[in-house]
């Protein structure tokens, strides 16, 4: 009986890790916390060295392992959180929480509000948090918009933030999770998207529970790093596109809160920098790949090597686009891989221009309303545009 919660990580503030530990040991829910890193390197030892100390303070104890190899893809967060499923199933505990280690406002009602989701009988709880209207842009752009595309009339795309690390499951869950063969080939950041598929394909129940203080986490790194996010991401959402899924299963979401002027006014990525990327790493093999693609848009993208032009790339022509990408795109292939980033960069500016410059609860209609358009075009064929 009990509750673990996991923590994976790779190179993190070890202060803001250690706090996170000691947040949840301290938890009178949770029976053993374990911390699951890449490698065997400065915050991993920071946390050897402290743990000890957390866990008897605590009496709870706190396991720390480095992730095995287990899926087929980049070694990445993947196998690190299906290196917790095993090991979780190995112990008699009968809740299994993740939740990301580089998070600030991480407290205990994270864990209080999931395990109150579990005690009701929920398989898989998921948070979800106020975000800022350029925030989550590979999550709507790519994630959201791939579920509406593919499963228009399934739950999945009804998801609130289906690549949030933060998640309660049911032994039952994590046991039907762990077993998924296609979970487990999932070591890189496409582990979010096959935890919620494999979770709804599953007919499991789910409820999203809100919190309002919202996750603040270590921003960005290199502008690469979203890259490898965005193609993973990607790649794992085009990968379900032989997928069936059943409509009608249990998801409950709670009603959110207001959203703080910290979070509705925030700018959440650099608009400047990302124009000035726009003429990068171009090849002439990309111009080749452009031939896939309606003529506007390609017409559009040639022109975006060259000077500021985005607008073209609108809600309808990014349907367009993720319809070619979703049949031709090819993950081993680099200038694949910069095509995708180049489009869905203009399309961050395009909805950017047109959406989110109107003010927060614009935008975030606006794009609640997008994945709604976008799932009903896909079901019935009827195009819808914003404002209908
Ligand atoms: N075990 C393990 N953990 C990882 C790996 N990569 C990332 N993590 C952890 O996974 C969590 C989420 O990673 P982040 O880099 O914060 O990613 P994110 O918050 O989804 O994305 P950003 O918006 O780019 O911050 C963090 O706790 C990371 O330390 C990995 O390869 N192995
Ligand atoms: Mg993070």
């Amino acid at each position: 009986m009990g509750t673990m919660v996991v923590f994976p990580f790779k190179t993190e503030r070890p202060e803001v890790v250690l706090r996170n530990i000691r947040v949840a040991a301290a938890h009178e829910a949770v029976s053993e916390v374990l911390c699951v890193g890449y490698e065997e390197e400065s915050t991993y030892r920071a946390i050897a060295d402290a743990s000890p100390g957390i866990a008897k303070a605590a009496r709870t104890p706190v396991t720390l392992r480095l992730q095995d190899r287990i899926g087929t893809r980049r070694p990445g967060k993947g196998d690190g959180m299906n290196t917790a499923l095993r090991h979780f199933l190995d112990t008699p505990h009968d809740r299994l929480h993740f939740y990301d280690s580089d998070i600030t406002t991480f407290d205990g009602s994270w864990i209080t509000k999931a395990e109150r989701g579990l005690d009701l009988g929920y398989d898989v709880v998921r948070h979800f948090f106020p975000r800022a209207a350029t925030d989550a842009m590979i999550t709507w752009l790519v994630t959201r918009t791939g579920f509406a595309i593919l499963f228009p009339r399934s739950e999945l795309p009804w998801i609130e933030q289906p690549l949030g690390g933060e998640l309660a499951l049911s032994r039952r869950a994590a046991k039907a999770l762990a077993a998924d063969h296609r979970v487990a080939e999932r070591s890189d950041w496409g582990i979010d998207t096959m935890l919620a598929f494999s979770s709804v394909q599953d007919r499991m129940s789910i409820l999203e529970v809100y919190v309002p203080q919202g996750k603040a986490h270590k921003l960005y790194g290199q502008l690469t790093d979203l890259k490898r996010m965005l193609v993973e991401c990607f790649a794992a959402v085009r990968d379900l596109r032989e997928e069936t899924l059943e409509p009608g299963i249990v998801h409950h979401v709670e009603y959110p809160d207001v959203v703080p002027p910290s979070i509705a006014e925030k700018v959440g990525y650099d608009v400047e920098g990302t124009i000035q990327l726009l003429p990068e790493a171009w090849s002439e093999r990309q111009m080749e790949l452009l031939e896939y693609f309606p003529i506007p848009i390609r017409d559009g993208m040639v022109a975006a090597r060259h000077r500021t032009t985005f607008s073209f790339l609108d809600e309808c022509s990014w349907y367009d686009a993720f319809e070619v990408l979703l049949q031709h795109f090819d993950e081993a292939d680099e200038d694949w891989a910069d095509l995708l980033f180049h489009l869905w960069t203009v399309r961050v500016l395009a909805y950017t221009h047109e959406a989110a410059l109107r003010g927060y609860s614009y935008a975030l209609r606006y794009l609640h309303g997008m994945v709604f358009r976008y799932l009903y075009r896909a079901a019935t064929g009827r195009v819808l545009r914003p404002g209908e």
